[in-house]
Formats: structure tokens, C-alpha cells, sequence
């Protein structure tokens, strides 16, 4: 095994690799930029460097001061964790290309799956069920542009090949709008991501937003973990999860956990990663890929009992999965409370020290934090503080249990989301498990463009 990685993180998600890095008997690098050198996880890892001042441009997304710092900790590999460098696959081919394994997928998969034309385009020719749509990046012709919509039907949604994550698309309701759309969009990619090749799909409604987690090594194995529900989101942000997703039968979770697997076998995909699926009318349908792991990846380990950070990490020295499809059984029901430094209700960001911080416990509670009192939570990052995991025999206890624990959770000194999680517990429709994509932007009254 890997004697040292470098964990190229910060928050919540770096004190979660170390731990799985510690039960491997792997020693830790932490990186730090200026803003988060006292943090107490910078402390608990065996080694740590200083990569540049609070900006994440200048620290965190730094890469040959990410690299530099592998070189001068003798570091073997480095693990990205989300966000940041995690899916650049610029980053995963120098990172490579200087001695170090890439905990993640090989660059060019990273840059197959970043590119959502060539994406879709690779699971639909795998047999993973795809949005209806163009085939592939649309043409220049306007008339052929128009055949095309009328072919799938309005409204239609235009997204950039470049974007992801809900940057980058417009709906179109008619006709007489289309061109203009898709010329707009076309000049909003080229701005902002220097591509501005564009596609076409059908524009679902009322979708649930519903992920499965994979994993897969080099020497052609492959296995699902099972979907989570992220439709609980606001502008993009997800909010709460869950795991199993309520309503998805045995036999449709056998389904197109098979089809996701056999698409990673069908391109070598290393790693751990997730097939993001719209949901509507009991059909599941194909948008993009996640080559890192997720934040939400917790509720999934909870209802099978696998450690997928400790699995992206032998998949990564070379090691074969040591799982096989039957070996994973899912058991009980998982939900995580994504915990912020924000408002409630506005959600505007509100960093500082943390005065008091007491987290609840108890059976099946699990809290992945860097925080604690007196900790200062920076202005210059995300705002997620922390992650509150419930598990429970059954959704009902799950529920329970994270009334509970969210009834014991105190932070003071600045303000949290918590009393937004108390209201979404107690929300009918939530606990009918009967939401979708829109459904808390409606509930705060919030009608998104
Ligand atoms: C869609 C869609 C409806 N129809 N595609 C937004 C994020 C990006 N990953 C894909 N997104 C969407 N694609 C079709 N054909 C609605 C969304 C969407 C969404 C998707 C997942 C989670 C939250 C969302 C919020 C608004 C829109």
C-alpha cells in the first residue's frame, strides 16, 4: 500500500481522507493555504505545507504548488477530493506526469466525462439510458436546429458541452425563441467556458435528481453501490440526501446499477464515480458523470458498509476491488443535513468563530466536521461547515433519528441552516419522499428563472 498521500483538500472532506488514510497505516500530508493553517485537522495530519495565501486561486487550485508540495513530503499519491482540482484533468495528467499516482480516474476519462457531449454520447453508446435529445453538439445550420427541436418536442433545453453543475443551459418554451437561445447560450459558453459547442434535450419538468454510486478498478471490475436522492437542492446547491431514494424498487435499482457498472467495465474507469440520472415516470435518465468522490458519499457508505474513500484508495495503488456485486447489500435508510455558515433563509454565507459547537450523537448518528469551538470558519470558501448523517432501519427512523440529533446540535457565533433542516424534516411532502428538483425553491417561494 501507499506509504504517503498528499491530500490536496481542505474542511470537512481532508479530515475524512485522513481517517481512511490512518486505518490503511498510511501517513498524511495536509496542504493549507495561509486562511486555514491553525485548523485542527492541518494539525492532526502527519505532515503538513503552506501552498499560498487564503485565495483558493492562489492555494487550493494551485497546481505546481500542489505538486511542489508532493515533492518536497516524499508523498507517493494525492487525493483531490471534490471540488478544487478533483475533476481538472489537466491537473490529474501533471500530477501523473511528475511520479505521483492520481487518486481518481486517468485523465483522459476525467476529460471524456468533463465534456458532457462526449459524455452522454459514450453512455448512450454503453446502454446507459440517455435524456432525449440531439445527437451529439448541434449543427450551425438554424434550419437544421429547428428540425431537430421539433423533432424532440418543446420545450427543449440548450446546454454547453462545456458546463455541468447547472452552469450553462437556457429552456426553450417555442419555435420563434429557439434560435436566439441557442445563439446566446452558444456566446455565455464561449465567455465562460472558451467552448461554445452546444446541445439539445428534451426539458423534463418535474425530475428527481437521483445519482449512482460506482466503483471500479483497473482489472476490468466494476460494482453499483446503490442511488441517492439530491433533489432537495436551492440554485444548484444541494441541501439534503438520501440513500436508498424513495419509491426505486429492488429490481429498478438492479437495473440501471448494472447498466452504470457495465459502462465503467466498457471504459476502464478507475475509481470511484457517479452517474447523475433525472427521474421522472419511473424512468431513469442520463445527464453527467462525477469523477470524484461526492460530498454525499457518507449516506451510501452507511446502507452498505463500504468506506469508498478507503476503496478509491486501493483501487488506486493497483489493488483489484476486493467486492463483488453480490457481496454489497443494502440495509436501512440514510439521510445527510448538509450543515452551513448561511442564513437559513437567505442563505447568505456567514463566516466566523464559532462561540459554541456541541454535535449530537447517539445510534446511527455520524458527523464528518473539521469544526469545533472556537473554531473560525473563513469567508474565503464554502460555507458547509459540516455534514449530519442519520441512518435508521427505515426511512421513518432515519427521520427520527435526525429530528433528534438536530434538536441536540448546537452552534453558536454564527448562523446555520440548522433551522432549515428542522423545518425540512417536519415537511410532509419530504416525508411522503414525494419532491423534486423545484421542490424547495417553491417551498421558499423562490421561483427560479
Ligand atoms: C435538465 C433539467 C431538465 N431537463 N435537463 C441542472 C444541473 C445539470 N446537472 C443538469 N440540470 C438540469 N438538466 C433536462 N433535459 C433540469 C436540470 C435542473 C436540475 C438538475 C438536477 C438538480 C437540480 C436541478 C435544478 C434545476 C434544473
Amino acid at each position: 500500500m501507499f506509504d504517503k498521500i498528499l491530500i490536496a483538500n481542505r474542511g470537512e472532506i481532508a479530515l475524512r481522507i485522513q481517517r481512511a488514510c490512518r486505518e490503511l497505516g498510511i501517513k498524511t500530508v495536509a496542504v493549507h493555504s495561509e486562511a486555514d493553517k491553525e485548523a485542527k485537522y492541518v494539525k492532526l495530519a502527519d505532515e503538513s505545507v503552506c501552498i499560498g495565501p487564503a485565495a483558493s486561486s492562489q492555494s487550493y487550485l494551485n497546481i505546481p504548488a500542489v505538486i511542489s508540495a508532493a515533492e518536497v513530503t516524499d508523498a507517493e499519491a494525492i487525493h483531490p477530493g471534490y471540488g478544487f482540482l478533483s475533476e481538472n484533468a489537466d491537473f490529474a495528467e501533471r500530477v501523473e506526469q511528475s511520479g505521483f499516482v492520481f487518486i481518481g480516474p486517468r485523465a483522459e476519462t476525467i476529460r471524456l466525462m468533463g465534456d458532457k457531449v462526449s459524455a452522454k454520447d459514450t453512455m448512450k453508446k454503453a446502454g446507459v439510458p440517455c435524456v432525449p435529445g440531439s445527437d451529439g453538439a448541434l449543427p450551425d445550420d438554424p434550419a437544421e436546429i429547428i428540425r431537430i427541436a421539433k423533432h424532440i418536442g418543446y420545450p427543449v433545453i440548450i446546454k454547453a458541452a462545456g458546463g455541468g453543475g447547472g452552469r450553462g443551459m437556457r429552456v426553450v418554451h417555442t419555435e420563434a425563441a429557439l434560435i436566439s437561445s441557442v445563439n446566446m447560450t452558444k456566446a455565455e459558453a464561449q465567455a465562460a467556458f472558451g467552448n461554445p459547442v452546444v446541445y439539445m434535450e428534451k426539458f423534463l419538468e418535474q425530475p428527481r435528481h437521483i445519482e449512482i454510486q460506482i466503483l471500479s478498478d483497473q482489472h476490468g471490475n466494476a460494482i453499483y453501490l446503490g442511488e441517492r436522492d439530491c433533489s432537495m437542492q436551492r440554485r444548484h446547491q444541494k441541501v439534503l440526501e438520501e440513500a436508498p431514494a424513495p419509491g426505486i424498487s429492488t429490481r429498478l435499482r438492479d437495473k440501471i446499477g448494472q447498466r452504470c457498472a457495465d459502462a465503467c467495465k466498457r471504459i476502464n474507469y478507475r475509481g470511484a464515480g457517479t452517474f447523475e440520472f433525472l427521474y421522472e415516470n419511473n424512468e431513469f435518465y442520463f445527464i453527467e458523470m462525477n469523477t470524484r468522490v461526492q460530498v454525499e458519499h457518507p449516506v451510501t457508505e452507511m446502507i452498505t458498509g463500504v468506506d469508498i474513500v478507503q476503496e478509491q484508495i486501493r483501487v488506486a495503488y493497483g489493488e483489484k476491488l476486493r467486492l463483488r456485486q453480490k457481496d454489497i447489500q443494502f440495509r436501512g435508510h440514510a439521510i445527510e443535513c448538509r450543515i452551513n455558515a448561511e442564513d437559513p433563509y437567505t442563505f447568505v454565507p456567514s463566516p466566523g468563530r464559532i462561540s459554541t459547537f456541541h454535535m449530537p450523537g447517539g445510534p446511527g448518528i455520524r458527523v464528518d466536521t473539521h469544526a469545533y469551538q472556537n473554531y473560525m470558519v473563513p469567508p474565503h470558501y464554502d460555507s458547509m461547515i459540516g455534514k449530519l448523517i442519520a441512518y435508521g432501519d427505515t426511512r421513518e427512523q432515519a427521520i427520527a433519528r435526525m429530528n433528534i440529533a438536530l434538536s441536540e446540535m448546537v452552534v453558536e457565533g454564527i448562523k446555520t441552516n440548522v433551522a432549515l433542516h428542522r423545518d425540512l424534516m417536519n415537511d410532509a411532502a419530504f416525508q411522503l419522499g414525494e419532491t423534486s428538483i423545484h421542490y424547495l425553491e417553491n417551498k421558499l417561494g423562490i421561483h427560479a428563472k
